[in-house]
């Protein structure tokens, strides 16, 4: 946005409402202001102006409340203003056509976010934040969302940078002063450093995977022999007749997927084809898709039919289940029948259930939130942060340039190398908060907003 612009937005979703929210940032907000409600004087920042929306036409459109934020003062940094009209969408329409004429832009997606970093009232970190608000879908991916913006991500890449920058102090007065009388060159400190330094990044990397499981959702694949239950559940979880549930084993050919809400979590779960030996045709393909689902999932129940035997499955799926992530479910115990299943998997938890009947779901779901609770503590428990993907992915960068110092150092190269691999770093973390000028990754970022955001 060129600093002239004068950008405007419906923020609230089109239809009809109580109220709308039509949203400007720009230059000419403030006159705008005194001039739409028919105001000789200027408005005072931050007071709610209730009164008639007076078109360049001078017809009244609608009356509205409107609020004036100074430079400075608001969302983007950039004189704003905000006018709440009935949430009709004739009178939306109407607004926005005059605000047009009297010269305003409409905004692209994300554009008032872009404007808040821009003028440095956020780092990327927080522009980020922002967007998973609103994309939020579970409780937990909401409760993470409202961390971010407290810039906690930003202060610890700060920290880490005056980490690095120290380091580099350290071993830069080699390189300035070589012929000075230095203590001899004694890496053995700075490359501690940054030995623990990558084993902090590299900590706070593995918590993409936290984030991953709350913004997608925890991808949780039913797997079983053939007809023990498993579209059965799925039907019970989802509260639908979802799945095809037949008596006929094979009844499943091909996975399927919903979306559940666990207490605060949003999960994936999948019914997937029974696993068993000597399939064929459509079936053995249905069973290659199951296995395939298994390769990118976060957690597996197990279903058992307790009336029978105990399963034989593939030796690659076992060795993806350990009790961390992955519950034993003994269906149909409804039937009353000694399990074999219970002997089946001692050390994973067992949960006794009738998917048909409802009984044991109550108890599985609890074991089931405790088993996400344990297998995601260590992921989200690097000082309470959470990175997404791209954050990683610009910390990856400064961890490899870090292990390339480290291993120059034990190489004994020259320090203006090991320095230029340290700068590569500072970069790499700097990235994280966006002190870069990548329009790409910008406009990628930032188309991702809602218009009005
Ligand atoms: N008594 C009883 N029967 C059940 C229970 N759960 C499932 N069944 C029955 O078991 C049969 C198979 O159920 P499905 O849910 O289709 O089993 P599946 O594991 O999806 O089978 P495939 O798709 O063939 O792999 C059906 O006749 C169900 O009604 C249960 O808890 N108790
Ligand atoms: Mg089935």
């Amino acid at each position: 946005m060129s600093a002239t612009d004068t950008i405007v937005a419906l923020s609230t979703p089109a239809g009809e409402s109580a109220v709308a929210l039509i949203r400007l940032s720009g230059p000419d907000c403030a006159d705008l202001g005194s001039s739409l409600l028919g105001k000789a004087e200027p408005l005072s920042p931050r007071h709610a102006y209730y009164g008639s929306y007076r078109a360049i036409s001078d017809k009244i459109i609608d009356s509205c409340v409107l609020t004036y934020f100074a430079e400075g003062h608001s969302f983007t940094g950039a004189p704003m203003l905000e006018i709440a009209p009935h949430g009709n969408p004739l009178v939306v329409q109407l607004i926005l056509e005059d605000l047009l004429s009297r010269g305003c832009r409409l905004a692209e997606p994300g554009e008032f976010t872009r404007t808040a970093f821009l003028n440095g009232r956020m780092d990327l970190t927080q522009a980020e934040a922002v967007a998973d608000l609103i994309h939020a879908r579970s409780e937990r991916s909401l409760e993470l969302a409202r961390r971010q913006p407290h810039g906690s991500v930003g202060r610890k890449m700060s920290a880490l940078t005056d980490q690095l920058l120290q380091i580099m102090a350290h071993l830069e007065a080699y390189i300035d002063f070589p012929e000075e009388d230095l203590p001899s060159e004694d890496q053995a400190g700075p490359a501690r450093d940054l030995r623990t330094l990558i084993e902090e990044l590299k900590a706070l990397m593995e918590t993409r995977h936290y984030a991953a499981l709350l913004h997608e959702g925890v991808k949780t694949l039913i797997v079983g022999e053939p007809n023990v239950g498993k579209s059965s559940l799925i039907n019970a979880l989802v509260g639908s007749e979802r799945a095809i549930v037949s008596d006929r084993p094979g009844t499943t050919r091909d996975y399927l997927s919903a979306f559940i809400m666990l207490g605060a979590w949003r999960i994936e779960i999948l019914d997937t084809a029974g696993l068993h030996e000597g399939a064929e045709d459509l079936e053995s393909i249905g069973i290659e898709r199951t296995m395939e689902q298994s390769e990118t999932a976060d957690c597996f129940l197990l279903v058992l039919d307790s009336t029978g035997h105990s399963p034989t499955l593939p030796e690659s799926l076992l060795q993806k289940m350990t009790p961390e992530n992955t519950l034993v479910l003994e269906n149909k115990i409804d039937l009353g029948v000694a399990s074999e299943g219970a002997a089946f998997l001692p050390k994973f938890r067992h949960c006794q259930i009738s998917a048909k009947h409802g009984s044991g779901l109550p108890e599985f779901k609890t074991a089931w939130t405790e088993l996400l609770e344990a297998h995601t503590a260590p992921l989200s428990a690097v000082d309470g942060l959470v990175l997404n993907a791209r954050h990683a992915a610009a910390l990856s960068v400064a961890t490899n340039a870090l292990q390339s110092a480290l291993d120059k150092m034990a190489a004994g190269e020259l320090s203006e190398l090991i320095a230029a691999d340290l700068r590569q770093a500072v970069e790499g973390i700097g990235d994280v908060v966006g002190r870069v000028d990548n329009e790409r990754m910008l406009d990628r970022l930032f188309k991702e907003f809602c218009i009005g955001k």
